[in-house]
């Protein structure tokens, strides 16, 4: 058979270049007026698909970072798309925030100007990427129509009790008097404005109830089938559950207080020799020793001050303090007296607030008893090996020195001493959680009013529905910034009590950004509901979202308060959702390279090093070390998107950054392999281009195709079947992308035996299949190919079964089960078939000669094995 050369000329090849900031202009024109992301409700029995990146901060500048998540979400949607899903893929801002006011302050602007002109440059600049977005559906956190509802759903859960106030330790700037965030708080513990020595100041705060759902935040990490497991265990770690036991310790001469103390080890009961409570806890005023009293208060003072020159509250092993109060306690299970102590390795907040010190068997009150000479009295003994009298163990073993429980193991005797705590009344089985109740008063002005008035009569009252949202007041004079804006604006914060019409006080702070990015998921399947913050069968329709892609960054508190709140607006009757979502992807870092003095730390900028290859500092000549580093500006190695963008066009940098590292790993930045992906897609532009093809729709029949096309039509479908594979689940786009190559190079090397019609349907699948990772440049191809519709309204191919059936395969030939030869049979052949052939070939006939056969086996598609 004969085809024509479906080539055209050199000459008229070179007539077409790859423009590629023509054609992503063009295209972006053309997807803005058709409007063809717009999110579509779905017909029938459609299926539906919610992708969603995590909402950015409008810092005013895209990185890479955001470049590498936005374009991951953006093929999952493309590609969801493309499989006949109606998709919802939106895009938002995070707004609120104290960067926002610093560079208020900085420039002398309004936070909010500052914020707007963010946004309009990182729209931009995102649109430049050429993701699939469905702008209609944007919001913005600090925008009213969009805090309106945040306060709305504030006071719904403070309607459900699971908002209250209560006396907090903040961190306080006594020059600027004014409240730090605790990223405001340096290293020594100084403010980063003033400069003074922040203190601990106790203040009203607001918080929500989030540990009422310890155990629901605990059980349903097990729906999360499809979260990276990492994720998962963070999560468990910052919920913190422990079993053990609440013990009851009674206090000498004192027939109305008694001591609790929360114990993971109630089986090492025999062996505490004091008690110990935290510094602050309400008892110690109570039982403490009056001759004590004073030496009490200077203790609180100077442990206070240590830590607030510390930033972290954990506290060093090696210098525990403590003091003893004088008072003494009952030890229930053997009526031991024991000494009671106040020590600064005790948190106020966990458990009771109070300790039992084994110090046999546990290692800071191994410490604090030797530190002040109390009795170490071991009750535990390992089952395995041998250890010293007076050595610390901390594992669990056999019971000794404890009554009647000698003998039992660690397991047994948690159980029996807890049943007989139960049944005396001085011990009950109790889990226990590192969980806090989530703070979410700021004293900030930029971030959402907390909608509460303070009446001198009736106390908190919500604002009424009617009246929401609680606007911001604008702001004239950015150095109020200094201190709460709001606490001086009594313009503002004077109004009238709902209830009683007296004159009453807003509440001036604002709520933590985190509430904000806590329900905005939700608010995107109904985005411009003017009467509630969405409706409930949207939401239910639209949620879980079905792949949520971010940093890992937000791995705990993001996705804690985001699966906090929709529990919790769930029993509040607002949806059904159970988990807001169902696959997680956290997408790994883009890195690129540092050269930095090792001595001094100092990171040099790159072009100002003479020989990359062997890199010495400039100004003192020493080696510098070279390494990949997350891209930051401090270290001088950030690359910026619009530099690749404005170079080698959106779809280079998308394909570059897919292809270079699977997404969940850390990517490192790499001109070359960025050039490489350029070749690429000019590769497949020259493919394209190259052909004189004439749009024709013909059905493949197998049975009509030379050998080549036949392979060629296998390949293909070989190609779509495992690109479709990739971008299921958990998606592979750089395994995809690597297919895309090896048939844009197959499809290349094509000879003039197959017909342009076959040459050309691997081509509109191919372009087809590249679509979802570099839109524009396989937009104008399609167009090309002589469409006249979007390769974005296109299907996603199918692949045919029967097409994978290769028509030959290479047999094996084995006598004895030794590999005798190898050759090409068609792979239909028959056993009958194949042996008249074998025993004919010259190095066969060669091992049968005077030998009887015993047994011949085929395994179709692989070997022959002649036994003799
Ligand atoms: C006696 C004991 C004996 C303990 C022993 C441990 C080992 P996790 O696992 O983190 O939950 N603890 C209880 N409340 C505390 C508080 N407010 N501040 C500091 N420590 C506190 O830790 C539980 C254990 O931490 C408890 O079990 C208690 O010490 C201590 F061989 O009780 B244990
Ligand atoms: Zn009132």
């Amino acid at each position: 058979m004969k085809a024509q050369n479906p080539y055209k000329s050199a000459a008229d090849v070179s007539l077409e270049r790859y423009e590629p900031l023509k054609i992503e202009a063009r295209c972006q024109r053309m997807w803005d007026k058709s409007g063809i992301y717009k999110t579509i409700e779905p017909v029938e029995d459609q299926k539906r698909f919610y992708a969603l990146s995590m909402f950015p901060y409008p810092s005013g500048n895209l990185h890479m970072g955001h470049v590498r998540n936005y374009v991951i979400t953006d093929v999952i949607a493309r590609y969801r798309r493309l499989c006949g899903y109606a998709v919802l893929h939106p895009m938002g801002w995070d707004a609120f925030g104290l960067p926002a006011e610093n560079a208020a302050m900085e420039r002398g602007i309004n936070p909010s100007t500052w914020t707007k002109q963010n946004i309009k440059k990182m729209k931009k600049e995102l649109k430049s990427l050429g993701l699939s977005i469905d702008w209609e559906r944007e919001i913005t956190t600090c925008s009213p129509d969009y805090y309106k509802w945040t306060q709305y759903l504030f006071l719904r859960l403070y309607k459900d009790g699971l908002v209250y106030q209560k006396e907090a330790s903040v961190n306080w700037d006594p020059i600027d008097k004014t409240v730090l965030a605790n990223e405001q708080v340096d290293e020594e513990g100084k403010s980063w404005r003033s400069g003074a020595t922040v203190e601990k100041k106790n203040l009203k705060q607001w918080f929500l109830e989030i540990t009422r759902y310890s155990r629901k935040l605990i059980d349903d990490i097990n729906i999360l089938e499809n979260w990276p497991e990492k994720v998962k265990i963070m999560q468990l770690n910052w919920l913190g559950m422990s079993k053990g036991a609440e013990i009851e310790f009674k206090i000498v001469d004192n027939n109305r207080l008694s001591i609790k103390a929360f114990t993971t080890r109630p089986d090492t009961l025999h062996g505490v020799s004091y008690l110990v409570i935290a510094p602050d806890n309400k008892l110690v005023d109570k039982i403490s020793n009056n001759k004590y009293k004073e030496q009490i208060q200077s203790f609180r003072k100077t442990i206070n001050n240590n830590n607030n020159n510390k930033k972290s509250r954990i506290v060093d092993e090696h210098s525990l303090n403590g003091l003893f109060t004088g008072a003494y306690a009952i030890n229930p299970i053997n009526n031991e007296k024991l000494e009671i102590w106040i020590g600064d390795y005790v948190l106020t907040e966990y458990g009771t607030g109070a300790v039992m010190g084994v110090p046999a068997h546990d290692k800071r009150d191994y410490l604090f008893a030797k530190k002040y000479g109390l009795k170490i009295k071991r009750v535990i003994t390992p089952d395995k090996k041998e250890i010293n009298d007076d050595e610390l163990y901390i594992g669990e073993g056999t019971l000794i020195n404890s009554g009647e429980m000698n003998g039992l193991d660690s397991k047994k005797a948690k159980k029996e001493i807890i049943k007989l705590g139960t049944r005396q009344f001085w011990a009950k089985e109790k889990e226990q959680y590192k969980l806090r109740d989530w703070l979410i008063s700021r004293q900030r002005y930029w971030g959402c009013p907390i909608p509460i008035i303070h009446c001198n009569k009736c106390g908190s009252v919500p604002v009424p529905e009617n009246d929401l949202p609680v606007l911001l007041p604008k702001l004239d004079h950015i150095k109020e910034l200094n201190t709460n804006p709001l606490k001086n604006n009594q313009e503002w914060s004077k109004v009238k009590c709902p209830k009683c019409n007296s004159i009453a006080k807003r509440e001036t702070d604002t709520m933590d950004t985190f509430m904000c990015s806590s329900w905005y998921f939700i608010r995107f399947t109904d985005p411009n509901n003017r009467e509630s913050p969405f409706n409930k069968n949207n939401a239910n329709n639209w949620l879980p979202v079905n792949h949520y892609v971010g940093g890992i960054e937000h791995a705990i508190l993001h996705l804690l308060y985001s699966r906090f709140f929709t529990k919790a607006i769930r029993e509040s009757g607002l949806l059904d959702t159970e988990e807001p979502f169902d696959r997680l992807l956290t997408q790994g870092m883009v890195q690129s390279l540092t050269f930095r003095n090792k001595r001094n730390g100092k990171f040099i900028q790159t072009n100002e090093i003479k020989d990359l290859y062997k890199p010495k500092d400039p100004n003192t000549g020493e080696d510098l070390e070279v390494s990949f580093q997350k891209m930051s500006k401090s270290k001088y190695n950030g690359v910026e998107p619009s530099y690749v963008i404005d170079r080698y066009g959106a779809d280079t940098a998308r394909m570059f950054i897919l292809f270079k590292a699977p997404a969940e790993k850390d990517l490192e930045w790499d001109d070359a392999d960025l050039e490489g992906q350029h070749r690429f897609i000019q590769r497949i532009w020259k493919l394209t281009t190259g052909f004189c093809l004439k749009k024709k729709s013909s059905k493949i029949k197998i049975s009509e195709l030379t050998n080549s096309e036949k392979e060629l039509n296998r390949i293909t479908n070989q190609t779509i079947k495992s690109i479709s594979e990739d971008l299921e689940e958990n998606p592979h786009f750089n395994t995809a992308i690597s297919k895309l190559m090896v048939l844009t190079n197959y499809l290349l090397s094509i000879n003039v035996d197959v017909r342009e019609e076959y040459i050309y349907i691997a081509l509109k699948h191919l372009i087809v299949m590249l679509s979802p990772f570099a839109p524009h440049v396989a937009e104008e191809l399609w167009l090309k190919l002589g469409y006249t519709d979007s390769v974005h309204l296109q299907k996603w191919p199918r692949y045919d079964p029967e097409a994978l059936i290769a028509d030959q395969y290479e047999l094996v030939i084995q006598i004895n089960g030794k590999v005798r030869g190898r050759f090409m049979v068609k792979s239909n052949i028959t056993k009958d078939e194949i042996e008249k052939i074998v025993i004919k070939k010259d190095y066969v006939k060669k091992w049968l000669e005077g030998k009887q056969t015993k047994r011949i086996i085929f395994v179709p598609g692989k070997l022959i094995n002649i036994v003799i």
